[in-house]
């Protein structure tokens, strides 16, 4: 039974990943309807505002879902949002039990929704791959929680953790699959961001260019406002945001707003613009996630400060010595001030590797 229920629900987190790039503040959800063994329906959250996944998977049945189960990897809500409560729509179905991945912790939420399911006669379970459901939905789960998206850093390196060789070169260190890959990852994003020295130097688009990607928002730090507005970090093809100083007066904010360019402004800390108050005001303007493409400084900083959570990062079997290191800058001085990573899964791409892991900051 348990192995059932752990297909039923990958099978539901199968169908929520299918909304990625697309939900946004919204979490990722997906359901399965299962009926004496058979799936008669699945379905899952498409778009921001649109239907939940319950009523995708509801509608997708080809016979009466009367006495079903129904598997969703989050719990259903019970609030009047953008669209009717699922709850209702799981009752008025007359479903038998209901299996629940995580519990929805937003304040309309948290436990209502299990609750109304029991009171209706409704056999609820909760916890069924809870572990993969959260890590599914981290960028959701991380903003209830703290209110500031979740920072993953990526990168591109060698085996001796280089993003570049001395002279800059870094075309390419990892293969082809990986940075096909790669660009996936900015589609799964919410935002990208990456310091000024790598506008100047690479003039990235920083865009998702594959078949249906969808772009993120591009986010560039640089406190004087001195990148040139051809760059390709500001064109059209998606939003752009500069994190700067906030000693930049409103007249200079207008005619950035002008160029279709948000400015989100920030105090200095110790020269350094101040990230962690940036990353709350992103927040605010529906961005769960940032993938942050760095820079070794960049990354430097924000692990030095705490500010990340996630690494995604792709290694190839090569060696280019000293090199520009993915995390520059003073090192610890002891192996138990050092940083953890605790991987959630790795990827082969032929020659090279994909590491996810969650960053575990020590105590
Ligand atoms: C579900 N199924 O597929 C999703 C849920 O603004 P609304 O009406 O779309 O509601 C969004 C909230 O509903 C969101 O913050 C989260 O708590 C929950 N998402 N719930 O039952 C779904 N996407
Ligand atoms: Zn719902």
């Amino acid at each position: 039974m348990t192995d059932m229920n752990e297909k039923y629900m990958s099978a539901a987190l199968r169908e929520a990943i299918k909304g990625a790039g697309r939900v946004s503040p919204n979490p990722l959800v997906g359901a399965l309807v299962v009926k004496k063994g058979n799936v008669i329906g699945k379905g899952y959250h498409r778009l921001y505002g649109q239907a939940h996944a319950e009523v995708n998977a509801i509608a997708s049945c080809f016979e009466n879902p009367a006495g079903s189960d129904l598997y969703v990897n989050l719990e259903p809500c019970s609030h009047h949002g953008k669209t009717p409560p699922c709850t209702d729509m799981i009752i008025k179905h007359k479903f038998k039990r209901v299996f629940i991945g995580t519990v929805d912790p937003s304040p309309h939420s948290a436990g209502k929704g299990i609750e109304i399911l029991k009171k209706a006669g409704i056999d609820v379970f909760t916890g069924i791959c809870e572990e993969k459901c959260r890590v599914l939905n981290a960028p959701f789960f991380h903003y209830l929680k703290h209110g500031t998206p979740l920072i993953i850093l990526k990168a591109a390196v060698s085996l001796d953790g280089s993003l570049a060789t001395d002279s800059g070169d870094s075309k390419w260190i990892t293969n082809e699959k990986s940075r096909k890959s790669a660009h996936k990852l900015r589609n799964l994003y919410d935002a990208v961001l990456v310091g000024k020295n790598t506008v100047l130097k690479d003039d990235l688009e920083l865009t998702a260019r594959y078949r249906h990607g969808r772009n993120p928002v591009r986010i560039v730090a640089e406190k004087d406002l001195s990148l040139p507005l051809d760059r390709k970090i500001f064109n059209n093809s998606a939003a752009s945001i500069i994190i700067t100083s906030e000693n930049i007066s409103a007249s200079v904010e207008t005619f950035y707003n002008g160029k279709g360019i948000s400015l989100v402004k920030v105090s200095e800390k110790a020269g350094y613009l101040d990230l962690e108050q940036a990353f709350k005001i992103i927040g605010t303007k529906g961005i769960r996630s940032i993938m942050v493409e760095g820079g070794g400084t960049i990354h430097n900083y924000l692990l030095k400060n705490r500010l990340a959570q996630r690494l995604n990062l792709f290694i190839a079997p090569k060696l280019i010595g000293s090199g520009k290191k993915f995390f520059f800058g003073s090192g610890f001085e002891k192996i138990s001030d050092c940083i953890d990573f605790d991987i959630i899964s790795s990827k082969n791409f032929d020659n090279d590797i994909f590491i996810d892991a969650s960053i575990r900051y020590p105590d």
